[in-house]
């Protein structure tokens, strides 16, 4: 059935049945959690996974092991130097990104590069430019679930009205507890911001996503709640962050970003008020959106059929059958290599929404260090 279809084919609804990766021999650069993320979503589209590299030899065979991949590579250099692998997808610590992603490209090869694109603007652009005719993409993954495309559908064709307010914060917890550590924390490897370029870049790219609307300024404080961790002292990096924003519509906004929040594991959350009506997301709950209004607010569920042709094209499953995260990023795969295919998906977030996201972080940090509101760069 077309349902049966689409549901191997990970997000990618081609109506002829095909799968977006079939003809695509890829590799994956790090060995961590969005390692096997990516693995599922490149099978999803039914890519050859032909190989792994890690940060030392040992752990890209302990990799390969562990996710089913024929071919642990001992270096970065080897998987570019294989003529056979078109496309590579960087999954390794923030700071490793820009070197490797323009290895990627110089080497002539697609790619998929994690958020943070880079940990600074002027990298970011060197990518934007070196990735000129590629296919180059970021997976800010929650543009591919459904109600989020339905939610910018009501924007887009005007059922919500314009941009009044938008009321938006992403919560986690697990870095709550000074014991707690990871690389993220230290500005060596994840950058000089932490909380807001791990999971502020997604919410802003959201944000503008949905509401096609484009931050114009912000205006930051942050907090350093543990400035000592298990293998880690003198932290600089944020644990939370909080940001009042204008757009170029002229809207406001108010953006809270935390990492030590009880209780939130991966609460990304958005309510937009348009001046029809307001439309609200969260993250944890896909499966529905709230549309406010002053008479006759209401909860509409994932139903293809009542939903946005851009909406519905991103069911894989029936309404009832709950679909998530790793939807989302089969969907978001398949779209990239579609575009590999020669195809322009739409809403595909590529090396210059990567950009974006750095250009605002790198604003949001400015102004909690600098107390003064900054303007972005539209
Ligand atoms: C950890 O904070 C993390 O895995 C982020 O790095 C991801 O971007 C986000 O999707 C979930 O949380």
């Amino acid at each position: 059935t077309a349902m049966a279809t689409a549901a191997t084919n990970g997000g990618l609804t081609r109506r002829d049945g095909t799968a977006a990766g079939a003809n695509l021999r890829v590799a994956i650069v790090g060995g961590g959690f969005m390692a096997e993320v990516h693995s599922r979503a490149a099978r999803a589209a039914r890519a050859d996974v032909a190989g792994i590299v890690s940060s030392t030899p040992e752990r890209s065979v302990a990799a390969a092991e562990r996710l089913g991949i024929g071919r642990a590579y001992s270096s970065l250099e080897e998987v570019l130097s294989d003529d056979t692998i078109d496309l590579v997808h960087v999954t390794t610590p923030n700071a490793l990104h820009a070197e490797q992603a323009a290895a990627v490209l110089a080497a002539g090869k697609d790619v998929v590069c994690e958020k943070p694109l880079a940990t600074t603007v002027a990298d970011a652009e060197g990518l934007v430019a070196a990735a000129e005719g590629r296919t180059a993409t970021v997976p800010f993954v929650y543009r591919f679930h459904p109600m989020v495309r339905e939610a910018r559908s009501r924007f887009a064709s005007g059922e919500a009205g314009r941009v009044l307010s938008i009321n938006a914060s992403y919560l986690q917890d697990w870095l709550l507890g000074e014991s707690d550590d990871n690389w993220r924390v230290d500005a060596r490897q994840g950058g000089r911001s932490r909380a807001f370029a791990d999971i502020g870049s997604h919410l802003v790219d959201l944000v503008e996503f949905v509401s096609g609307d484009r931050v114009s300024r912000v205006s930051a404080t942050k907090r350093t709640v543990f400035a000592e961790r298990a293998s880690h002292s003198g932290i600089t990096t944020e644990d939370a962050v909080a940001v009042v924003v204008e757009t170029h519509s002229g809207a406001l906004g108010t953006l809270l970003v935390s990492q030590v929040a009880p209780g939130r594991k991966n609460r990304l959350w958005l309510e937009i008020a348009g001046s029809a009506e307001s439309v609200a997301f969260d993250q944890e709950q896909p499966e529905t959106l709230w549309i406010g209004r002053r008479k006759g607010s209401l909860i509409v569920p994932r139903d293809a059929d009542q939903l946005s042709e851009d909406a519905a094209r991103l069911c894989v499953v029936p309404s009832g059958h709950p679909q998530g995260y790793q939807d989302a990023f089969n969907a978001f795969v398949a779209d990239t290599y579609a575009a590999v295919a020669g195809e322009s998906p739409d809403g595909l977030p590529r090396f210059a929404d990567g950009l974006r996201a750095v250009r605002v972080t790198d604003a949001v940090i400015d102004s909690a260090e600098s107390g003064a509101w900054v303007d972005i760069a539209q």
